[in-house]
């Protein structure tokens, strides 16, 4: 066993995409070996570059201008879509399938949809360790289009190098959506579909907000941008090379750390329990007349231990 995974790990190395594929699968469906393979992963210089916003906003829209950009530049890279809303492959994403599939005979492009299956200690924990297998094969950049809804900002955040928030001028009242937390996540912001009426005072007020809000020497960029033209995607391309020569956050890099490695704890910790074993207890257990959830809780970790 410990000789193909050494074997698979090599082939990941070297770029080969079906080897690539066959890692994620394991992965995602927690197939024997995985975890071998995931011991075997080493640091890596593959940038990770986080694009995350509401659904609509022009996300996979922007990955596709961003993979026109990098792949004319002789730049290799992966893209992981995230759709944590659908239990399928298909549905939302058959757009962005449409959209990609004049990158599918690109070999230096390799692009995955990942579907959320509700997996035990959530759907973070699986794309982090995704995420780890795809930094082993030899990508100049990895690209993860997140839906930022439901997921906290950490989470978020831990999963990319750079994450790029992306904001569009119907997206309802930019204020609250920065109080919610999104300031502290984005490493630069996007106006997408700059196009649109109301564009421009969403442009100016964030601006607003980022020099407000700004305390290094780094004020975040805001760049507007229409994907679906390939306008100012050129500028969003050269803001994401800047943050990666300037910011060498190590602060940051060590929280995002801790945050991965708690995730990562929980689900090891989870592994063991099965939701529908304990449904199996708590039905029994419910006749007792003294029942208490606390007691029941107390006895139900030490026996599963
Ligand atoms: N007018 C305009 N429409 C855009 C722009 N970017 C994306 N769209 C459209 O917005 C819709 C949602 O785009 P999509 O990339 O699927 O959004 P996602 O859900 O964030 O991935 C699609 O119909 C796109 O064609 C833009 O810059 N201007
Ligand atoms: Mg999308």
């Amino acid at each position: 066993m410990r000789d193909k995974i050494r074997q698979l790990h090599k082939d990941i190395q070297t770029g080969s995409f079906h080897a690539l594929a066959r890692a994620i699968t394991m992965v995602e469906n927690d197939l024997s070996g995985y975890d071998l393979l995931l011991e075997m992963t080493i640091p890596s210089k593959t940038k990770v570059v986080g694009i995350t916003g509401p659904p609509g906003a022009g996300k996979s829209t922007l990955v596709n201008a961003l993979l026109n950009i990098w792949s004319k530049g002789g730049k290799k890279i992966a893209v992981l879509a995230v759709d944590p809303s659908s239990p399928f492959n298909f549905g939302a994403l058959l757009g962005d399938r449409i959209r990609m599939t004049a990158f599918y005979d690109n070999p230096n492009v390799y692009i995955r949809s990942l579907a959320s299956r509700g997996a035990l200690g959530g759907l973070s924990a699986k794309i982090l360790e995704i995420t780890d297998i795809v930094k082993q094969a030899p990508f100049d950049y990895l690209i993860i289009e997140t839906v930022g809804v439901g997921q906290s900002e950490v989470e978020i955040a831990g999963l990319a190098d750079c994450t790029i928030v992306t904001l569009v001028p119907e997206g309802g009242d930019v204020v609250q959506t920065l109080k919610a937390g999104i300031m502290e996540i984005a490493d630069i912001f996007v106006v997408n579909k700059a196009d649109r009426e109301l564009s421009e005072t969403l442009y100016r007020n964030l601006r607003m907000l980022v020099h407000e809000k700004t305390t290094t020497d780094i004020e975040i960029p805001v760049v507007k941008v229409v994907a679906t033209d390939n306008l100012g995607v050129e500028e969003l391309a050269e803001k994401i090379d800047q943050f990666f020569v300037q910011v060498h956050n190590t602060d940051r890099k060590l929280q995002m750390l801790t945050e991965k490695a708690w995730q990562l704890i929980q689900k090891r910790q989870m592994k063991k329990y099965h939701r529908q074993a304990l449904m199996e207890e708590l039905k029994v257990q419910l006749l007792s007349p003294q029942f208490n959830l606390y007691a029941f809780i107390d006895d139900y970790v030490s026996l599963i231990h």
